[in-house]
């Protein structure tokens, strides 16, 4: 028997730390801006821009103007971009908002937006953005995860275009990438696959030949 507990222990040890070792999530676009946000293009009042439950019926769906991807050098972005109605509207500023919910903190999260002309942008109340260059703006925010909590997630923003400089065209967008845990067995799982072991380990040490060693 003393034989064998160091195979038990051993097999349980390796399928211990195959358990926790999970294979490595790849990068995901986790949000970014499309037709789902809810944009206005009349200044809003009050925590439109810290509370998840601020009430939005007044607000519309975001006009999409076009996709990220279809810009030479973004091909791999998911992103779109959006305003609070054309590209070549008379609409100067909008506000946008979009509620994210988490049930998992992400292993880690990174942000890229891009704004024509200028935006202020916050997550949970908290402002990530400040662009008053008054001119387009590319944005990447490399670590997110202070930024993030367990439920409900707001991202909001307003953005301004500088119309009289750079003409009516105007666009917005922001994504969101990152990885995801993989779910961690539950401790039942745990369990079975120690019984099991322990199975194989007595079965291996009844079928122990018992002659002279
Ligand atoms: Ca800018
Ligand atoms: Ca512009």
């Amino acid at each position: 028997m003393h034989r064998t507990a160091p195979r038990v222990f051993y097999l349980t040890a390796m399928a211990l730390a195959c358990a926790v070792t999970t294979p490595p999530a790849s990068a995901e676009t986790l949000l970014k801006t499309d037709a789902t946000w809810k944009v206005t293009p009349a200044a809003p009042t009050g925590n439109w821009n810290s509370a998840a439950g601020f009430d939005t019926s007044s607000w519309q769906a975001a006009t999409v103007l076009y996709n990220v991807a279809d810009y030479p050098g973004y091909e791999s972005y998911t992103a779109q971009g959006i305003w609070s109605s054309g590209l070549n509207s008379g609409e100067t500023a909008f506000w946008a908002r979009r509620v994210w919910h988490l049930d998992s903190l992400p292993i880690n999260a990174s942000m890229k937006a891009g704004f024509d002309d200028d935006a202020d942008l916050w997550i949970n109340g908290v402002q990530v953005i400040s662009d008053h260059d008054g001119g387009a703006t590319l944005f990447n925010v490399a670590d997110l995860l202070p930024y993030l909590t367990l439920g409900d997630n707001l991202v909001a923003y307003a953005a301004t275009d500088n119309y009289q400089v750079f003409g009516l065209q105007h666009s917005s967008w922001v994504q969101i990438d990152g990885q995801i845990a993989a779910a961690v067995p539950e401790p039942e799982t745990y369990a079975l696959m120690l019984a099991g072991l322990a199975a194989v380990g007595f079965t291996t040490r009844r079928r122990r030949p018992t002659g002279p060693r």
